[in-house]
């Protein structure tokens, strides 16, 4: 618990998200401890975290009672707690089996639960309660992601002071496909709470402005919906990304580099070297890439003994349609290296493992060609990591059109990932891409990526945020 004696009050940024930016660790002694659990997130929000004396609002990830505040890494945490049945209920249930389908353009049917929905409301309620308790007079809010979508109108309620701007990492869904949720209006309401609401695409904005309009019968002009109350509520996109500058020091520190040497070696030296690294998902597309890939293989298209590594880092493994997805996964990696293998020689590397970001880095590096082919991806920040580590220049980026990342990324070869014989054809292409053009295309790609970070993204919805018009009265006060 926190050794601090400031009235919980006072923090005037409060990130308020769906999991704290540590994970709990249970020592041998028996005691708990928290290790922090990077990600792009944390590392650009730590530098005005640390400014305004920030506070950030989570969940541990485990079942159990609330951990309350504490001191970790030098951030306020405040750790909310989910019971064993709000985890199932909330988080794998509304979340992820009915939230992340049905946002992801229903790749995966969504399930509609009136019990998941109750336990929704209950938990975004909790989150808005804490937010209500750490937040100083005037202070501004950043609440994150399709599970907390309440949160906003919530908060709002109880403090009309503060500023709130939400950011939606995923996509929003084209009407049509939204308007089957049976709480529609609620969480176009909830979302509206928010004195701005960030999304990854101008398309993903659009939608939510039409679903402003259509589910909650609001008018909008250009970028603003005229919410009830006369009060203004700005919709508008801000593409994330990575922390790049870190990733490509990493990629060039001599151990990375032999380390990327080292995994070549281990694959035989082949002449070509295909990578995949997804969160083991159905939105994903692994499943259309191995098909691809294994018939590539058949047509003899890709040169003697090519090799894919496909890493699957495990998730939601609880959630029936993801354990049904690593089965067929499986299946097709041992049908292709069955077919295609030899002693010594599986034309799959597939590796259901989580790897710390240095190994990463020496796998990107290690790739001629990186496979990003998701169906549906809010932004994909891998696409985004393999550009920052290749300082040489070199290797080619096959990417899903249905990507946000392919907004941006003018250099890689895109692709749509139904098209299996386009899909085919663009992986040849990409890997026989003479050095002089990868390199052109690299160039740019890196340049992008260099020139928009994630802590300028950060900047951009902040700063943005500091000059909507805010709180109760919106376009009036
Ligand atoms: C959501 C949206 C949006 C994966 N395996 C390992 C590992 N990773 C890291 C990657 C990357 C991150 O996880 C995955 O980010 P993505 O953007 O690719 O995808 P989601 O997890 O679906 O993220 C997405 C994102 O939010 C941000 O707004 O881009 O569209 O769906 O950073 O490197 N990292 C390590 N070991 C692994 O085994 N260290």
């Amino acid at each position: 618990m926190s050794a601090t004696k400031r009235p919980e009050s006072d923090r005037h940024f409060v990130v308020v998200a769906n999991r704290l930016p540590v994970d709990r660790v249970e020592e041998p002694d028996g005691k708990t401890s928290w290790q922090p659990s990077p990600g792009g997130l944390v590392s650009a929000l730590e530098p005005v975290m640390r400014e305004a004396g920030g506070a950030w609002i989570g969940w541990s990830g485990d079942a159990g009672p609330a951990p309350g505040a504490f001191e970790a890494n030098g951030l306020h945490l405040v750790g909310i707690g989910l019971s064993e049945e709000e985890v199932q209920d909330f988080y794998e249930g509304f979340c992820n089996a009915t939230l992340w389908p049905l946002y992801h353009d229903v790749i995966a049917p969504p399930v509609f639960d009136r019990r998941w929905w109750d336990a929704y409301v209950r938990v975004n309620q909790r989150f808005a309660d804490a937010a209500a308790k750490q937040a100083a007079p005037g202070a501004t809010v950043w609440v994150h992601d399709y599970q907390l979508q309440l949160v906003p109108q919530m908060l709002r309620e109880q403090r009309d002071d503060v500023r709130i701007g939400f950011f939606n990492h995923i996509p929003f869904p084209g009407y049509e496909i939204f308007a089957q949720l049976p709480w529609r209006r609620q969480v176009v309401e909830g979302l509206l709470g928010a004195d701005l609401v960030g999304f990854q695409r101008r398309a993903d904005a659009s939608n939510f402005l039409r679903a402003c309009r259509r589910a909650a019968s609001l008018t909008t002009k250009g970028q603003v919906v005229h919410a009830d109350g006369g009060r203004e509520v700005t919709a508008a996109a801000f593409p994330i990304s990575i922390d790049t500058a870190t990733l490509n020091e990493i990629a060039q520190r001599p151990e990375v580099r032999e380390r990327s040497a080292e995994i070549r070696a281990a694959l035989g030296d082949p002449e070509l070297v295909l990578l995949g690294v997804d969160r083991l998902d159905y939105t994903k597309g692994i499943l259309h890439r191995l098909n691809a890939y294994g018939e590539l293989l058949d047509e003899k298209r890709l040169g003697p003994r090519p090799a894919l590594i496909q890493v699957a880092s495990p998730s939601r493994e609880r959630v029936d349609a993801y354990r049904a997805l690593r089965d067929d996964v499986e299946v097709t990696v041992g049908r292709i290296n069955g077919h295609h293998g030899e002693i010594g020689y599986p034309p799959v590397h597939y590796l259901h493992q989580s790897y710390p970001r240095e190994e990463m880095a020496a796998l990107y590096l290690a790739a001629d060609v990186m496979l990003v082919t998701p169906l549906r991806d809010g932004m994909n920040l891998v696409a985004k990591e393999y550009v920052a580590c290749r300082f040489d220049e070199s290797g080619t980026l096959v990417l899903s059109e249905f990507t946000g990342a392919a907004d941006e990324l003018a250099g890689a070869y895109l692709v749509n990932p139904h098209d299996i014989e386009g899909l085919k054809d663009t992986i040849v292409r990409a890997a026989n891409a003479s050095p002089a053009e990868a390199r052109r295309r690299m160039r740019s790609m890196r340049r992008r990526v260099r020139e928009h970070d994630v802590a300028r993204w950060a900047r951009d919805f902040l700063d943005a945020l500091e000059r909507v018009p805010a709180g109760a009265a919106g376009g009036r006060g």
